[in-house]
């Protein structure tokens, strides 16, 4: 049954017509603008798309790069900055067209926050708002517990996660979070964005992300603890949603997913404060209600698979930096002393305090700290900034010694390495818009465009975005709703040197360097699935581009 629907021969993935790689969404006006040219060339043009030359210049040749397995020249147009639609030429080959202007971003931005109302659960999509994606309401069945099977729950609602239809408490807490944080620091640009979803009211995004969190609550058992993971026993087949009608099993509860739900319903309760404060006070209720689970329950709860069961297991060996995050949102929220004190303890493990989730969340931890306006331990305060700053230098280094000038080592490239590469875009925004190191721009200017294009591929790893772009995500609906176009704004998984799967393994040939490692196929749930929290960091980056 698992995956039937690839046993047949595998359509060779499509490789770029393109010999030059840029960005294919494009540059602001005033960014640093290189393209990338494996192949000798002196020299290269910009042209219009009427073929008119409007900038030349001369390659500089960068050697040999090892990650990409490259030979690599680069073309800079920084000095071109004439709003327009180009391609670059040189040596016989050209480039994917891409623009130059100040809203570059908007419509990938858009696309990459519409995409979580394409993956609701518990709903249909109305033709309406989804166009030729909509689809029948689907897991809307009560679920029943693990542990106790004569007892069924309501836990409808949430997105699925990924290419399958699973919904996970640690996974969803930290794309919302990541979310949130975006509308939390470039709210003007959310304020300004039309996603076309059902709800009115409040931002968008907001609309969006409560949709997340209302399924979350559900989430919560009695005492306050937080069940790990709603989903079938096994994936389902390739088939739309509403035609998965395996039963749905509520798993056990985690002290990881608890400390997470903790944390994001704190920091959701003083965002949505504004907008519905019953809707704030709920969500500071579930928390608090989450905080006192974590104190009665001072050891670690992992989660493992019962045998036999497929679906994600988002395990974890330890829950620190979790707690440490799910008190300090609790802080930020309501200054209880008591909460900044339990803060302060659980730093007393090792774990790292820049991360930004879905597993090690030490860094939204500490970001809630940094940005709070309660009162601080300073030295603690600069502590956790230091750590963001170090952090920047060290990837600033990185990526300086990378042909394709992105922050990624060879073991980067692992299962969804573009939530690594996201992330990284991550860091650079916060340490530009935290402590006004503007040489950070430029450094996750270059995460976006690797992801758009500005990579050894080509191709643009976001669906429905540039000339040459992933076409074939894992995505279950994207298979069978027989519709030729993909849904758009899905973050494919990218690079992944380990193969975990066998299509990947078929379709990679032994020794391909790491940043090719990819193939747009189906099949390949290690290369080209998509995930929430895959999506949730590109989002920050590009609102972060946008609101420049
Ligand atoms: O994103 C996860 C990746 O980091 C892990 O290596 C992989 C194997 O454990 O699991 C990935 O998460 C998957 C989850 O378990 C189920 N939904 C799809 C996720 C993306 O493949
Ligand atoms: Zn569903």
């Amino acid at each position: 049954m698992e995956r039937k629907y690839f046993d047949t021969e595998l359509s060779p993935p499509q490789t770029t017509p393109f010999g030059i790689f840029a960005d294919q969404a494009g540059y602001l006006p005033d960014s640093v603008k290189t393209a990338f040219i494996p192949f000798r060339c002196e020299s290269f043009d910009v042209t219009d798309m009427n073929g008119n030359v409007r900038f030349s210049g001369d390659t500089v040749c960068r050697g040999h790069d090892g990650i990409s397995g490259d030979e690599l020249w680069t073309a800079d147009l920084t000095g071109f900055s004439d709003t327009g639609t180009y391609r670059i030429k040189a040596g016989g080959k050209i480039s994917a067209a891409f623009r130059i202007g100040c809203d570059v971003y908007d419509d990938v931005l858009a696309e990459t926050s519409k995409a979580f109302y394409y993956l609701r659960c518990g709903c249909g999509l109305d033709e309406r708002f989804a166009g030729k994606w909509h689809h029948g309401k689907c897991h809307t069945s009560p679920a029943k517990l693990w542990e106790n099977k004569n007892i069924t729950l309501d836990v409808t609602g949430g997105w699925h996660d990924a290419g399958d239809y699973g919904r996970y408490v640690t996974a969803g807490a930290c794309a919302a979070a990541h979310l949130l944080y975006a509308f939390r620091l470039f709210p003007e640009i959310f304020e300004k964005q039309r996603l076309n979803i059902p709800e009115k009211g409040c931002p968008d995004i907001l609309s969006e992300v409560r949709y997340e969190l209302e399924w979350l609550m559900k989430m919560q058992d009695s005492e306050g603890g937080a069940y790990h993971k709603a989903t079938t026993f096994i994936h389902a087949p390739f088939v739309m949603p509403e035609d998965d009608r395996d039963e749905m099993f509520v798993f056990p509860v985690s002290s990881m997913a608890t400390a997470d739900l903790a944390a994001v319903c704190a920091l959701a309760s003083g965002i949505y404060y504004a907008y519905d404060s019953a809707f704030s006070e709920k969500l500071l209720k579930a928390a608090e209600r989450a905080a006192h689970w974590l104190d009665t329950h001072p050891q670690f709860i992992g989660f493992r698979n019962p045998e036999g069961c497929n679906t994600g297991q988002y395990g974890e060996y330890d829950d620190h930096s979790n707690r440490f995050w799910a008190y300090s949102e609790l802080y930020a929220l309501t200054g209880e002393t008591a909460f900044h004190e339990k803060m302060i303890s659980s730093l007393g493990e090792d774990f790292p305090l820049t991360a930004l989730g879905f597993a090690e969340v030490g860094g939204l931890g500490s970001l809630a700290y940094i940005i709070c306006d309660r009162d601080k331990d300073a030295a603690l305060a600069e502590r956790l900034a230091d750590e963001f700053r170090r952090e920047a230098e060290e990837l600033k280094k990185t990526a300086d010694s990378c042909g394709y000038g992105v922050a990624m080592k060879s073991a980067d490239h692992c299962w969804g390495s573009n939530m690594g590469l996201m992330k990284k875009g991550m860091i650079f925004a916060l340490n530009d818009v935290l402590f006004g190191d503007a040489s950070c721009r430029g450094y996750a200017e270059r995460h976006i465009h690797y992801l758009l294009g500005a990579n050894p591929l080509g191709i643009s790893y976001v669906t429905g975005i540039g000339e040459f772009r992933c076409c074939h995500p894992h995505l279950r609906p994207a298979f069978a709703d027989g519709i030729d176009e993909c849904i758009p704004g899905m973050v494919a998984g990218g690079p992944n040197v380990q193969l975990n799967d066998p299509f990947a393994k078929k379709l990679i040939p032994k020794g391909t360097p790491p940043m090719k490692c990819y193939a747009d196929d189906a099949a390949s749930y290690s290369l080209n699935e998509i995930t929430i929290y895959w999506n949730s960091p590109t989002v920050f980056v590009l609102a972060y581009l946008c609101d420049i």
